[in-house]
């Protein structure tokens, strides 16, 4: 085996040691319907005004990569128009006023291929950029990106997106359990809650990173360039 370790990056709760040429961002569900009003998250009760002032952020760390020549990897979080990959039991919770499937001001909520499901568009996939559609809150349920990864090389993931401590949280940990290193870049990532952000950063690195690494975006942008 090739040694990969180049470089350490800054980051809590110790410095994370990257290995440069198995490294890949993942964007995950910047998505009109989780940032703008009519969407499923404003449906869900939340202000969404928050996840709209990371995306400077977002597309800084986005643009590290990309002229890194490292890979960017976006996921969004949507359904087949039957709805046959949705179980009653996620289309019923909660309270929203409009259940994924039904018809919004941004056409239906969380369905592939309507305007309220596209990434925002300051931070659309550009060229060959993989995108990854997920039927649930983590990015490895039923979904090829486990191979994908495995098909790359990639052994470590950087993430962004939102929301902190739901889908988020929840693909570090699928990853951190399929034996990637993950690294959270935290002005890059936001939550309805700013509490839940906190909670959900502290119980990842707590434990000498039990879930994973946390930096800042220039700390990763730094260490990849
Ligand atoms: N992408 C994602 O986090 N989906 C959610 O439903 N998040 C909420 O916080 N509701």
């Amino acid at each position: 085996m090739p040694e990969k370790l180049t470089a350490t990056i800054k980051a809590e709760p110790f410095p994370f040691p990257l290995k440069r040429d198995a490294i890949a961002l993942v964007v995950i569900d910047m998505q009109r319907d989780f940032a703008e009003p009519g969407g499923f998250g404003a449906s869900l009760g939340n202000d969404v005004s928050r996840i709209t002032k990371i995306v400077p952020d977002v597309k800084k760390l986005i643009e590290g990569f990309r002229s890194a020549g490292l890979p960017v990897i976006h996921t969004m979080e949507c359904h087949r128009p039957d709805l046959s990959d949705l179980p009653p039991a996620k289309r019923n919770r909660g309270n929203p006023t409009l259940k994924i499937g039904d018809e919004g001001p941004m056409g239906r909520v969380l369905i592939v291929g309507e305007p309220g499901t596209a990434i925002l568009p300051e931070l659309a996939p550009v060229d060959d950029e993989i995108v990854i559609e997920k039927p649930g809150k983590g990015a490895f349920y039923a979904t090829p990106l486990g191979d994908i990864l495995k098909s790359k090389g990639i052994e470590q993931l950087v993430f962004a997106g939102v929301t902190t401590e739901v889908c988020v949280q929840t693909t570090m940990r699928e990853a951190n359990d399929r034996g990637y290193e993950c690294l959270l870049a935290e002005e890059a990532t936001e939550s309805y809650f700013p509490e839940f952000k906190a909670a959900a950063i502290a119980m990842m690195k707590a434990q000498g990173a039990i879930v994973g690494w946390v930096g800042s975006v220039d700390d990763i942008i730094e260490g990849i360039e």
